[in-house]
């Protein structure tokens, strides 16, 4: 059976506690993966703080650049392993990971490695009393060692948007993968001892949160900041630990993301985008859509449309031709997400498309969910407040564009949005109403890697990408000499 290691100072290791590794699309156990103890990520930290000490803090920019940009070069070469992994711990369409997520994984440090190369230090001159003057200069030095805490739906994606810029800033990183997704992480170790990057400057510890892996990082008095990506109430737990010693966080957290449809939108492209937005991934991005609001004059055009392009969707197995979309990442999940069919139904939804388990010829023990279209809720149904994170939305009729911008911000949440609409002053009135990180119009999961990503609410704290990925793993200093 394979088995997935740590990598500790730029050597594998394996451990006597293991936990299986399921493949979702079967529920058979595939890999077994050996979980870290206390003293491994102790291990793991004071290798990323050597490292931060040695080799990779005395490397001249232009070499640490040169290597991120040879890692992005590698993880592109060897993208069928990637591939072949990343689907095997999540299920998800070769299609859909071949152009998503592996793609990303080397993309995160090709973009970030450009972004470091532009920076620079600030200068100013200060006229002083005694006329000497003085001259400032600002200055940015890695944070130091951070840990690096990341969830399943997006693997290799989410750890390097964390990953890139944090080793392009200068820190060295001590990452904890999904316990259930841990493959990929593993296999970056390889790319990194391959092209050069120093031992101890990227360090993978696997296990679980509380009590395992996740816990001891945060704990560990050596890390100097978390960035995390995954449930609100983890991260709540996370910011809770890191109050004792005051690290710095970086949180992109949970969703409820609304979709609102109005009716001088293109009616065709708005249901091909909610499809996407609700469905892509099964459902399992923290972007997707699922409440949407929809004027109510296109109200019944949009659900039946919507419903029958979701009855179309093909659930199959990742290397199927034709497949739409995989299971649900596990069998835990698919309980979760299956309670709520149920509840839906309880809280008396109308069941437009789905709502029920799947079954695919051939894998009878996978973890599948039919994409599931609901209406006739009200907003304070459970099924319309709490995210799911399945392959599932309900769709609810407006009047008006404050109505609609009042039910999209009735949420705790407040991470995107997608606006469907051709009235261009609406788009800017509207979506500058929404209370989000992120609006989309007309579109939904268009990327440009300089832009800020994250939540408003309970749905992050601080933003990352582009600068402002610089400003969370820089410290900034001042230096004022007197001339
Ligand atoms: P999760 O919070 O259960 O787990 C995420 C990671 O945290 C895992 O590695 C887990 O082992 C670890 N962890 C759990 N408890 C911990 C603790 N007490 N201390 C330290 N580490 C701990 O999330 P998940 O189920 O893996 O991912 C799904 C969730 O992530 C959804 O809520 C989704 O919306 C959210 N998410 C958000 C974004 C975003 O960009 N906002 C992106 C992806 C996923
Ligand atoms: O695209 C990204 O950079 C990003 N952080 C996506 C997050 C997706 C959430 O599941």
């Amino acid at each position: 059976m394979d088995r997935v290691d740590l990598l500790i100072n730029g050597a594998f290791r394996s451990t006597s506690r293991r936990f299986p590794l399921v493949n979702p699309t079967t529920g058979e156990t595939v890999a077994e993966v050996c979980e870290a103890g206390a003293d491994d990520v102790d291990d793991a930290v004071q290798a990323a703080r050597a490292a931060l000490a040695g080799p990779w803090g005395a490397m001249p920019v232009a070499e640490r650049l040169r290597l991120l940009r040879a890692v992005a070069d590698e993880v592109d070469r060897r993208r069928d392993a990637f591939l072949a992994l990343e689907v095997r711990d999540t299920g998800k369409p070769v299609a859909f990971a071949g152009t998503v997520d592996i793609p990303r994984g080397a993309a995160n440090f090709r973009a970030f490695a450009d972004m470091l190369a532009g920076q620079h230090d600030e200068a100013y001159h200060q006229d002083t009393a005694d006329g000497r003057g003085a001259v400032h200069v600002t200055q940015r030095r890695p944070v130091g060692v951070v840990g690096v805490i990341c969830p399943w739906n997006l693997p290799l994606l989410l750890m390097t948007w964390k990953v890139a810029p944090a080793l392009a800033a200068g820190n060295t990183v001590v990452v904890k993968p999904s316990e259930e997704t841990p493959s990929t992480a593993t296999l970056l170790g390889e790319v990194m001892r391959d092209v050069g990057v120093p031992d101890g400057v990227y360090n993978v510890v696997h296990g679980f949160g509380p009590g395992s892996a996740g816990e001891a990082i945060v704990q560990h008095a050596d890390v100097d900041a978390i960035t995390f990506t995954g449930e609100s109430a983890t991260g709540r737990a996370i910011m809770a630990s890191c109050a004792a010693d005051l690290k710095r966080v970086s949180f992109e957290l949970g969703g409820k993301n609304p979709a609102l449809v109005f009716a001088d939108a293109d009616l065709d492209e708005a249901v091909a985008g909610t499809v996407r937005s609700a469905f892509s991934n099964c459902g399992q991005i923290c972007l997707c859509t699922e409440r949407v609001y929809v004027e109510r004059s296109v109200f019944d055009t949009f659900v039946a449309k919507l419903a029958a392009a979701a009855d179309a969707l093909v659930l199959g197995p990742p290397e199927g031709a034709d497949t739409d979309m995989g299971p649900l990442v596990s069998a835990v999940h698919r309980d979760k997400v299956v309670s709520y069919l149920d509840l839906a139904v309880a809280e008396g939804a109308q069941v437009h498309a789905g709502g029920r388990v799947a079954e695919v010829a051939g894998f009878p023990g996978g973890f599948w969910v039919r994409p599931t279209v609901w209406t006739g809720l009200g907003q304070q149904a459970r099924t319309v407040r709490e995210e799911i994170f399945g392959p599932v939305c309900h769709v609810t009729p407006f009047d008006t564009e404050a109505e609609a911008v009042a039910l999209a911000n009735d949420t705790e949440y407040g991470l995107c949005a997608a606006v469907w609409t051709s009235d261009v002053r609406r788009a800017h009135r509207v979506g500058g109403a929404i209370d989000a990180g992120m609006v989309w119009v007309n579109t939904w999961y268009l990327r440009d890697l300089r832009t800020p990503f994250g939540g408003m609410k309970a749905s992050g704290l601080g933003r990352e990408g582009g600068h402002y990925s610089t400003e969370f793993y820089t410290e900034l200093k001042n230096l004022c000499i007197k001339l």
